[in-house]
């Protein structure tokens, strides 16, 4: 089995980039350690705070947080950092080439039931000449990532990565801390029979999904003329691996819930990294009616509607919000 930077390296991906990667996957591996440890190291439940986006956070959420922050600012090799648990951008060495942007824990409400959750990470290049405090270096398209992934911490903790040659999986050997190739050029199947959405949001849909939904759960005797099957997992980093696995389509539409917050999923740290995997996977990531990876962000903590997946179902549901 190939380590890491070896399969990097024949993918003529830079040094520096390279080390940037493992610098993340330090903070993960050490991430998947303490998740593991659960309720014997004492970092289940909440905190009092809230972050800046009013979700309460968890004990975890602040511990991945620091970790990685910490990390990756003593590396050297990050100009800047953006984190879903960081109200603002945080300036790292101005001399750096790259901006990190991450989700340290998502799907933290599973934390305490011992069930999925992850680490999902963007790279791009910064600006050349800008300046390590100023935000606006993170306001740049998805198709911009010269990097991607996630860590899933889950039964084995797998790490989904793609520089932009492929999307690939590795396995957390726990034994020597190395993460070992073990899936080369992921592929999502065209076709699906499974979708992932929270349901219990129906009645707060556009009549768009609605629609798009309600044909899916017809089945056999409705318009799509075959049955379909339901997963939702609360971790958008257990649900896309899941269809990076088998296919599937996962959308967490537009609703009008609390009309303060149309779109639940964050652009910089889970709609473009998760996009550009499914991507390079050969899957399709819209927010219905633009590509995910197009959208130019104009702040940090941005949310889009997100439907990820199988290529063709992708499209058949893009039919419906046309
Ligand atoms: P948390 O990290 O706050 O648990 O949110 C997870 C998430 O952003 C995404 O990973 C899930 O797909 C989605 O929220 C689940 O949302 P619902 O709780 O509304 O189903």
């Amino acid at each position: 089995m190939r380590r890491l930077p070896p399969v990097l390296l024949e993918d003529g991906c830079p040094r520096e980039l390279i080390s940037l990667i493992r610098t993340v996957l330090a903070a993960c591996k050490e991430i998947s350690f303490r998740v593991g440890q659960g309720a014997l190291s004492g970092v289940l439940g909440s905190t009092l705070d809230e972050n800046i986006q009013g979700e309460t956070q968890k004990k975890l959420d602040v511990l991945t947080n620091q970790l990685l922050k910490d990390i990756l600012l003593e590396s050297g090799y990050v100009k800047a950092i953006a984190s879903e648990e960081e109200d603002f951008t945080v300036a790292g060495n101005p001399d750096a080439n790259y901006i990190v942007a991450f989700d340290p824990l998502d799907g933290s409400s599973n934390t305490d039931i011992n069930s999925l959750v992850g680490t999902i990470f963007s790279i791009m290049a910064a600006p050349e000449g800008s300046d390590p405090a100023d935000p606006s270096i993170f306001m740049q398209p998805g198709k911009n990532q010269v990097a991607a992934g996630y860590v899933l911490y889950g039964p084995s903790t797998v790490l989904a990565l793609t520089t932009g040659k492929g999307t690939r999986f590795f396995t957390l050997d726990k034994t020597h801390g190395t993460f070992l190739l073990t899936q080369d050029f992921a592929s999502v199947p065209e076709e699906t029979s499974e979708f992932a959405i929270n349901a219990s949001n129906q009645r707060h849909w556009q009549p768009a999904m609605q629609n798009y939904i309600n044909d899916l759960i017809a089945g056999v005797t409705g318009p799509r003329g075959r049955n379909f099957n339901m997963r939702w997992i609360a971790a958008m980093v257990g649900d896309v691996h899941r269809v990076l696995c088998r296919g599937g389509i996962f959308t967490y539409p537009t609703d009008t819930k609390d009309p303060n917050k149309p779109n639940k999923l964050r652009l910089l740290y889970e709609a473009n990294p998760m996009a550009m995997l499914i991507e390079q996977a050969g899957g399709i990531a819209s927010t219905g009616t633009e590509r995910i990876m197009d959208i130019q962000p104009d702040a940090i903590h941005q949310r889009v509607a997100v439907i990820l997946g199988s290529k063709n179902e992708v499209e058949t549901c893009l039919s419906y919000h046309k």
